[in-house]
């Protein structure tokens, strides 16, 4: 058995929206997303086998209860009772809307099924991911992803170059944690919003527009859904009791910046998770304008640009 392995993955950006479970004990999705995986931003993942479950994010202890159950379905399916010491880092900031429990999620299931000789199959692994973040289901593949409505794994659709100029533009508004988990604000929004039985009727219905404008590489189709999706998902969580509100100022500001941006003719389509941040779908012919537009509204705005990104990679270290 390998006493360490090292695994890189990326994080997965829906561009159709899960919010809510359908189960919460084996952590299925009340909707289907459509995602994709982000190029040029990465979590890395150490993990040794050691005498006891120990993380460690970006340097610092986290607490154990939320990787357990993982822990658990995975050490039961190698019948083998192997502890983890795991040491993770991103390199963009964690818990603060950039999907880094995907890209998380993903790279300890990898690793963690690796140092347990677990022979599995992509599908397999991305069941497991969901267990962690259903997120991290999607991350488990490069390129595009979608994970249907109470599905156990991910799929991909389509490989990293199959649209090679897409560019995504992060706007990295605040580097600080959420102050509501995802899991948290998904668990408020079905308990009190009464939007969320809409939220849940409608989400579906983006699907095929979505899944026909990727189908045709068609930003300008594809972007619009990408809106919908996003705003329907926050106009759910606004209307809960109490308001759950992730947008800042500067949030503000870029999502009126690209739809300024749209008015010019140039296709700048923004969307967001359950955090601050703004990430603006484009094409590469026109990631330069949009960034110097962007950068305008403040000098200290951090821009990441990202493409479509690969699956995760996984090697064992030479001793
Ligand atoms: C998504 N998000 O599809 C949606 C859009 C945020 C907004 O998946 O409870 O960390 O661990 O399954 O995956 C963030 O939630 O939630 C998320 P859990 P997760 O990317």
């Amino acid at each position: 058995m390998s006493q360490e392995v090292f695994c890189r993955t990326s994080p997965s950006l829906a561009l159709v929206k899960y919010w809510g479970k359908k189960n919460t004990r084996q952590n299925l999705p009340a909707t289907p997303s459509l995602a994709v995986t982000l190029g040029g931003v990465h979590t890395e993942t150490r993990v040794r086998i050691a005498e006891r479950d120990s993380i460690t994010l970006n340097g610092e202890a986290v607490a154990l209860d939320r990787f357990l159950p993982l822990f658990g379905a995975l050490r039961r399916a190698a019948r083998r009772q192997v502890y983890f010491q795991v040491e993770s880092s991103n390199d963009f900031p964690s818990s603060a809307g950039l999907a880094s429990s995907s890209s998380g999620f993903a790279a300890l299931t990898v690793a963690c099924a690796r140092i347990l000789e677990l022979e599995l199959t992509p599908a397999q692994l991305s069941a497991f991911a969901r267990r962690g973040s259903a997120s991290a289901a999607r991350s488990l593949f490069g390129g595009f992803t979608l994970l249907p409505a109470g599905g156990f794994a991910a799929q991909q659709l389509y490989g990293p170059e199959y649209w090679p100029e897409l560019r995504i533009v992060i706007v990295l508004v605040s580097r600080k944690a959420k102050p509501v988990s995802s899991r948290a604000a998904m668990e408020a929004t079905r308990i009190s919003s009464p939007y969320y039985r809409a939220w849940l009727r409608n989400a579906g219905q983006l699907l095929d527009p979505a899944l026909r404008a990727l189908e045709r590489r068609d930003i300008e189709a594809l972007g619009p859904v990408a809106r919908l999706s996003y705003s329907r998902m926050h106009a759910a969580l606004l209307a809960a009791s109490p308001p759950l509100l992730y947008w800042l100022p500067a949030t503000i500001a870029a999502i009126r910046e690209c739809q300024s941006l749209r008015d010019e003719g140039i296709g700048a389509w923004e969307t967001l998770d359950a955090g601050p941040q703004v990430k603006v779908l484009c094409l590469d012919s026109q990631v330069q304008i949009i960034c110097e537009r962007l950068q305008a509204l403040d000098p200290e705005l951090k821009l990441i640009v990202a493409s479509v990104g690969e699956g995760p990679f996984c090697e064992v270290p030479e001793s």
